[in-house]
C-alpha cells in the first residue's frame, strides 16, 4: 500500500433505531420488530407486570416503518416500506413507536466513545461517522476493534466498520459484513470486492442514476468502470459523469470533516415527468408538501431546528430559482415548514414546466432545549 494512503474509518450502528427498544424491552430479542407506531402502540404493563405490545396485524393506517430488527427484515421488511403491506409478511411483528429523544442519547453516547479513542470524526447523522485514522500508530484491525468494543460497552449497542483509503470506500464497506461487521479494504481489493457490487451501493447513485444505468447495461460498480467516458458524458452531464468515472475506479479524495454542524438541511426530487404548475398542480402539491414531511423528519432525527426555509425549481430548460423566507423563531415541525414553503412559492414563476422540486431549512440551531438568544436588534426593548 502506498506510504500515503490514507485509513479512513466509516461507522454504522446496526438497526439503530430497534436496537436502541431493544435496549428497554429485552424480552423483544430474537423476534421481528418493526419502529415507526405512533403513541397508541406504546406498550402497555399488563398486571402480571408483563408487557403487552402492539403487532402490525392490528395496524390500521398509513404509516411507513422507520427501521426494523434483522430478524423482521428477513421477513422482507425494511426501512420505507408501508405499514399495512409490512403486516402482509409479518403479521405478528411487534410495534414500536418512535422515541427521537432516546436515539439522540444514544447517538451521542457512541460518538463520544469513538472519540475517546479517535479524535477525528465527522458527525454523518444520527447513526453513522467517519473517523479518519491515519495518524494513529496501531494496526487497523486492532484500532476497529478497540473502537467496536468501546461503542458497545457506552450503549449495549453493535456497529459495523469499514475501513479504506477513502470515505467513498469505507462507506461501501461497512455494509459488507453487517450487523457487527468489520472489512479492512484497500485499493488493491477494488476489482475483486466493489466491483461486483450493484451500481447503487454508491453513496450519490440514486435510484434515478441507478435506473439510467441499468438502462445503459450498466448494473455494477465493475460496468460502469468499463465504460467509456465519452457514454457517460453524453447521458450524464460532464461534471456528474466525470465524479462517476472516479467512484468506479474507487476514487474519492473528499477530507473526513471534523467541523460537524450541518449549515441546512434538504430535501429535493427530480420528477419522473417535467411538471405543470396549472395542469400537475395537486401531484405537484403533493410532492411538495411530502418533500417538507422528510425535512421536518431530518430535522427531528438530527436534533435541529431552523428559522430560514427555502426552496428550489428547476424549470424544462434547467434554469434554477430559489426564494426562502425567514421566520421569528426555529422550526421543525413540517406545517410550519409546509407554511413558509407555501409563501417561497407563491414568489417564483410558474408558466414553465417544471423539473425539480426542492426544499430546505438553514439558519440552523440544535434543538436541545436551550433557549434560543433573542434577537432585540431594532431595540423596541431598550431598557438594558
Ligand atoms: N431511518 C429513517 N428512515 C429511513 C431509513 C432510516 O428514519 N428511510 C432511521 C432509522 C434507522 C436510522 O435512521 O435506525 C439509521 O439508518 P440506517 O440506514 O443506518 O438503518 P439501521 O441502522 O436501522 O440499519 P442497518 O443495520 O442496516 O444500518
Ligand atoms: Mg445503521
Amino acid at each position: 500500500m502506498n506510504a500515503n494512503a490514507r485509513r479512513i474509518a466509516h461507522l454504522d450502528m446496526d438497526a439503530f433505531y430497534a436496537s436502541v427498544e431493544l435496549l428497554r424491552y429485552p424480552e423483544l430479542r430474537g423476534r421481528a420488530v418493526v419502529i415507526g407506531g405512533r403513541s397508541v402502540h406504546q406498550p402497555v404493563m399488563r398486571d402480571d407486570g408483563t408487557r403487552e405490545f402492539s403487532v402490525l396485524r392490528d395496524y390500521v393506517g398509513r404509516g411507513v416503518i422507520t427501521t426494523s430488527t434483522y430478524e423482521a427484515r428477513a421477513l422482507g421488511v425494511f426501512s420505507a416500506m408501508g405499514m399495512m403491506k409490512a403486516a402482509q409478511l409479518a403479521p405478528d411483528a411487534v410495534l414500536l413507536p418512535v422515541d427521537f429523544d432516546s436515539y439522540r442519547h444514544y447517538s451521542r453516547l457512541f460518538k463520544k466513545a469513538v472519540a475517546s479513542i479517535a479524535p477525528l470524526v465527522e458527525d454523518r447523522g444520527i447513526d453513522e461517522i467517519y473517523i479518519d485514522l491515519s495518524e494513529h500508530e496501531e494496526e487497523t484491525r486492532a484500532l476497529a476493534t478497540r473502537i467496536k468494543t468501546a461503542v458497545n460497552e457506552a450503549t449495549g449497542l453493535s456497529c459495523s466498520i469499514g475501513v479504506a483509503p477513502n470515505k467513498l470506500l469505507a462507506k461501501i464497506c461497512s455494509d459488507l459484513e453487517k450487523p457487527d461487521g468489520l472489512t479492512i479494504l484497500t485499493m488493491a481489493d477494488v476489482p475483486t470486492r466493489i466491483w461486483p457490487l450493484p451500481a447503487r451501493k454508491i453513496n450519490g447513485i440514486g435510484p434515478k442514476a441507478a435506473e439510467k444505468l441499468t438502462a445503459l447495461g450498466i448494473l455494477t460498480i465493475g460496468d460502469l468502470a468499463r465504460t467509456d467516458a465519452g457514454v457517460l458524458q453524453d447521458h450524464f452531464g460532464r461534471s456528474y459523469s466525470a465524479w462517476l468515472g472516479n467512484v468506479a475506479q474507487g476514487i474519492d479524495e473528499r477530507p473526513v470533516s471534523t467541523s460537524s454542524e450541518p449549515k441546512s438541511i434538504s430535501r429535493e426530487t427530480t420528477f419522473e415527468h417535467d411538471l405543470h404548475a396549472r395542469h400537475d398542480r395537486d401531484k405537484l402539491l403533493g410532492i411538495f408538501t411530502a418533500l417538507c414531511t422528510r425535512v421536518s423528519e431530518d430535522l427531528h432525527r438530527k436534533g435541529y431546528v431552523g428559522r430560514t426555509i427555502g426552496i428550489k425549481l428547476r424549470y424544462a430548460d434547467f434554469s434554477t430559482v430559489t426564494r426562502d423566507v425567514t421566520l421569528p423563531a426555529s422550526v421543525n415541525d413540517p406545517a410550519a415548514i409546509r407554511r413558509a414553503a407555501g409563501e417561497c412559492l407563491r414568489r417564483v414563476p410558474l408558466e414553465q414546466r417544471i423539473r425539480l422540486l426542492g426544499v430546505r431549512v438553514g439558519a440552523l440551531s440544535k434543538n436541545d432545549g436551550t433557549p434560543e438568544r433573542e434577537d432585540f436588534s431594532q431595540g423596541e426593548l431598550g431598557f438594558e
